[in-house]
């Protein structure tokens, strides 16, 4: 049954207490420093080149919605026969359920580690450049009262070695939030100074050419033309992002961007979250993508009302 792997390590994680914790960490360390043995790494870029991947968007916490659509989109299956998961970064903050979400996402990757992937959010913060809100560390104070302090700090050195975008050989890249306005070549991005890995977290696409700064305080907007001359100047063929409340997913820049939400509830109201299945070698074409969808509706009649946040 699909859902049993799910189970298994939705039980597994709740043994991961003040005692454990620190051991835990320690091992994704070991597992991040050591990651391409298992991936080709090249820096902050990982290159994926063969078989089917499914792709996660934000997921702040929610870790309802995440199993109900690992289980919806046949991950269990899919990372079984060798294909990968890819999640788009934005695991804590905002939702009930952001340890768990996390300590699932990293207890999933160590079990698979050459077939999952999380990449870097914006809610995975630099200590330069902190989001709001950010209570991840309030959460940590209450599940883990005496060492949350330096529980979050090992958790800041895991943000900085996780990687910021993939590439595949069907000419996708992959990020959490959006490619920059002013790093024109794809290479720079695997050795990305500050302001690159702030655009790569915070930008976001627009309606218009051009670019200005973003409404939120970091990073800018860029319109369909920066997108067209992107893709074209490196050979590539679609960009697909998380970071911005959608109703599940949505198409952007006249398909060139696909943007993916995968969490339901409150603040954002969206009444749906996808994830997206993609073969990582044929060269990409406009609808060789498919979106599974879980609606609110669906989660209810499953879990029950939700409760507030
Ligand atoms: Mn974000």
């Amino acid at each position: 049954m699909a859902m049993d792997l799910i189970s298994k390590i939705l039980r597994s994680i709740r043994s991961i207490d003040e005692s454990r914790i620190e051991s835990f960490l320690n091992d994704y360390m070991d597992y991040l420093d050591n990651m391409d043995k298992y991936i080709s790494r090249d820096g902050a870029a990982v290159y994926l080149d063969d078989g089917d991947a499914l792709v996660f968007g934000d997921i702040h916490g929610d870790i309802a919605t995440l199993s109900l659509l690992l289980d919806k989109a046949n991950a269990p299956k899919l990372i079984e026969g060798g294909g990968k998961l890819i999640f788009l970064g934005d695991y804590i903050d905002r939702g009930e359920y952001q340890i768990e979400t996390i300590l699932f996402l990293i207890t999933l990757q160590l079990m698979y580690k050459d077939r999952v992937i999380l990449l870097r959010g914006n809610h995975e913060p630099p200590q330069w450049l902190l989001p709001y809100p950010h209570d991840f560390p309030i959460y940590l104070r209450s599940r883990y009262p005496s060492r949350w302090r330096e529980i979050y700090k090992m958790f800041l050195d895991i943000f900085d070695k996780l990687p910021l975008l993939c590439l595949t050989k069907s000419g996708v890249v992959m990020l959490h939030g959006g490619i920059s306005v002013k790093h024109k070549d794809i290479n720079s991005y695997k050795t990305p100074d500050r302001s690159l890995i702030t655009e790569i977290l915070w930008n976001d696409p627009m309606a218009e050419d051009g670019y200005r700064p973003s409404y939120r305080g970091a990073g800018y907007l860029f319109g369909p033309d920066i997108t067209t001359e992107f893709l074209r100047q490196n050979d590539l063929r679609l960009i697909i992002r998380g970071h911005e409340p959608t109703n599940g997913y949505e198409y952007r820049h006249s398909g060139r961007i696909i943007t993916l939400f995968s969490r339901t509830g409150p603040p954002y109201m969206n009444r749906r979250a996808s994830a997206l299945r993609i073969n990582l070698y044929k060269p990409y074409s406009p609808g060789d993508e498919q979106i599974i969808s879980i609606s609110e509706d669906e989660i209810r009649d499953i879990l029950g009302p939700k409760s507030p946040e």
